[in-house]
């Protein structure tokens, strides 16, 4: 396998809006992203994924675009960014740029332009479609229900017709069947990459290309209203691949740069058509068959379903591309309050999904706050929410009579508002984050989770997880080692091995709150090794087989 430096790189993902607000306004910067490089360096990362810096009236939180060359006046100035590039680079920490170009927002210059006139040159720069009538009453073009709810289509008085918008209507979707469209973004990503920046996470792009045609979706409508929400119905439509390729072509194969893409809907029998590199397209893709696991399957079945989906996916991706690994992002929950236990054992838990994330197949993403072992928020009303997709949805359910405690029971574990609370620095108010009052609030468990206490403490999530890094460096085989699973039946034990060139490392991980033993398959069960790390501290220990709750053990096996 080509040995590549994103490979073998541990991603760090900062959602600037909550990692360090450095002028008391409440909001996080880049000057306070750049006070914290140094706390980024101990850990030990390779590269910072920044979620989205640019000029935006902020909708969806930096995802509605107003300029793509400029940067939010919230974070900081142009001259802010270059130094937080020219700051990562000298410490050799890389930087990869947020790419949202599904859509714009609503306010960039495009789309001003766009819906001045249907002769406007950049009319078609976004997809505009006249409505249909039905008994005398305007309908949007099709019965499309968009992600952040309602339908997909607004109506503009100006020309009388309808945009598109699969996320808020402040949201308008480019067209990427526009040639001028496509030049116009490749262009700046070349200006990106000119200006140093070492990659892109790709934003919602199997949502790029749309459906011919726009056929309405099948399917029962998610509310009253009649819209219907087909996810599967937008995304990877034919021409996708083609844009890649193109985007490939054009712009990344002239730079050294990593992309991942975002793509909710992709197989494991898809992955290898957009990440094998012949097919000069890109390096990876965030899939959501296991981040989205936990909500919609039973807990009893939760982590052989876990095994299995990692399977396909090593069967589909290993030798003919690459896959990433992450349970948490800034549109997910917190990993321990969904995975662990944020309660009993959350220090153990937090150590043992971190093991995971970084001793299987693919590149690890950290998501800021996960290596302290942060957890998700207790929220009590609809009143403490920002985020426009879960007030979206309120609101239409709100409207059909449902009463905000059953929503709020239904829905609070698993919002993504969860993730977006402030990085937790210190015991002193806010956390540290900010000298104001922050734009979402602390975590109330800031005295006791926050980096100033798991500095200080050895056994914290915090060393573990700078010792899982440095391990990772030194151990190609948790990078290039094929992957080998022992116990696809178990209901809480994951055991795999990872073998590279006669290295042998042996992994395994209690997901329980219960002593329970590991059943290795016979021709390990004689097999010496030597613990090469354990979430319960000690040194040299012969393999065992029996763990403790949510104990993690990774062994080093010696060939007899
Ligand atoms: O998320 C996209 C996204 O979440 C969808 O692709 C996903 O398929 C869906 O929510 C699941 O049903 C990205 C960003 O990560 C998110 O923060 C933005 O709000 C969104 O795009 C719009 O830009
Ligand atoms: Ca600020």
């Amino acid at each position: 396998m080509e040995r590549v430096w994103w490979k073998e790189a541990v991603i760090y993902q900062v959602y600037v809006r909550s990692f360090m607000d450095s002028n008391g306004d409440g909001v996080g910067d880049i000057p306070g992203l750049i006070s914290r490089l140094d706390y980024l360096k101990e850990l030990g990362i390779d590269v910072i994924w920044l979620n989205p810096v640019y000029k935006s009236p902020n909708d969806d939180n930096g995802y509605d675009i107003s300029d793509y060359r400029d940067i939010m006046d919230e974070f900081g100035t142009m001259a802010d960014w270059e130094k937080l590039l020219a700051e990562c680079h000298h410490r050799g920490i890389k930087i990869i740029m947020d790419l949202v170009v599904n859509h714009s927002s609503d306010e960039h210059s495009w789309f001003l332009e766009s819906r001045k006139s249907k002769e406007s040159p950049y009319r078609d720069y976004y997809i505009w479609r006249p409505g249909r009538e039905e008994n005398g009453v305007r309908r949007p073009p099709n019965n499309w229900e968009s992600l952040f709810s309602g339908s997909a289509w607004e109506y503009d008085e100006r020309c009388g017709e309808y945009y598109l918008h699969l996320f808020s209507r402040k949201q308008p979707d480019l067209n990427w069947d526009s040639p001028r469209l496509r030049e116009e973004i490749f262009e700046m990503m070349a200006w990106w990459l000119d200006k140093g920046i070492d990659g892109f996470r790709m934003d919602a792009v199997h949502l790029m290309q749309k459906p011919a045609g726009f056929p309405d979706a099948a399917g029962k409508p998610t509310h009253r209203d009649g819209y219907v929400y087909d996810e599967k119905l937008y995304s990877h439509n034919p021409g996708l691949h083609r844009i890649f390729h193109e985007m490939n072509t054009r712009v990344l194969s002239k730079y050294d740069c990593m992309t991942v893409a975002e793509m909710n809907m992709t197989t494991p029998e898809m992955a290898s058509d957009y990440v094998a590199p012949e097919r000069e397209e890109l390096n990876m893709i965030f899939h959501f068959e296991i981040c989205s696991l936990p909500r919609y399957t039973k807990e009893r079945k939760r982590i052989r379903t876990l095994n299995s989906i990692q399977d396909r996916w090593y069967r589909a991706t290993w030798g003919k591309g690459w896959n990433s690994q992450f349970f948490n992002n800034h549109d997910l929950p917190r990993q321990v309050s969904v995975w662990g236990d944020d309660d009993r054992f959350r220090v153990e838990s937090a150590k043992l999904l971190g093991t995971y994330l970084h001793t299987m197949p693919g590149s690890p993403y950290i998501y800021q706050g996960e290596e302290i072992g942060m957890t998700n928020y207790p929220f009590k009303s609809m009143g403490e929410i920002n985020d426009v997709a879960l007030k979206n949805q309120w609101a239409k359910c709100a409207a059909e009579g449902e009463s905000e405690e059953h929503f709020l029971k239904r829905n609070l574990k698993w919002t993504r508002e969860n993730g977006r609370t402030p990085m937790q620095w210190d015991a002193t108010e806010n956390g540290g984050f900010t000298s104001g009052s922050p734009w979402l609030k602390v975590n109330p468990n800031y005295k006791e989770i926050n980096v100033q206490a798991a500095r200080r403490d050895e056994n914290s999530v915090f060393h573990y997880y700078k010792r899982l890094i440095s391990l990772r460096k030194s151990h190609p085989v948790m990078v290039y080692g094929d992957y080998r699973l022992l116990t696809p039946r178990s209901r809480k034990i994951v055991a795999y091995t990872r073998n590279l060139e006669g290295t042998s490392l042996l992994v395994m991980l209690n997901f329980s709150g219960t002593p329970l033993s590991v059943r290795l398959p016979r021709s390990l069960r004689k097999t010496q090794g030597s613990l090469l790390l354990s979430n319960y501290g000690e040194e040299n220990s012969p393999v065992k087989t029996r763990l403790r709750p949510w104990e993690a053990a990774v062994f080093m096996l010696v060939k007899n």
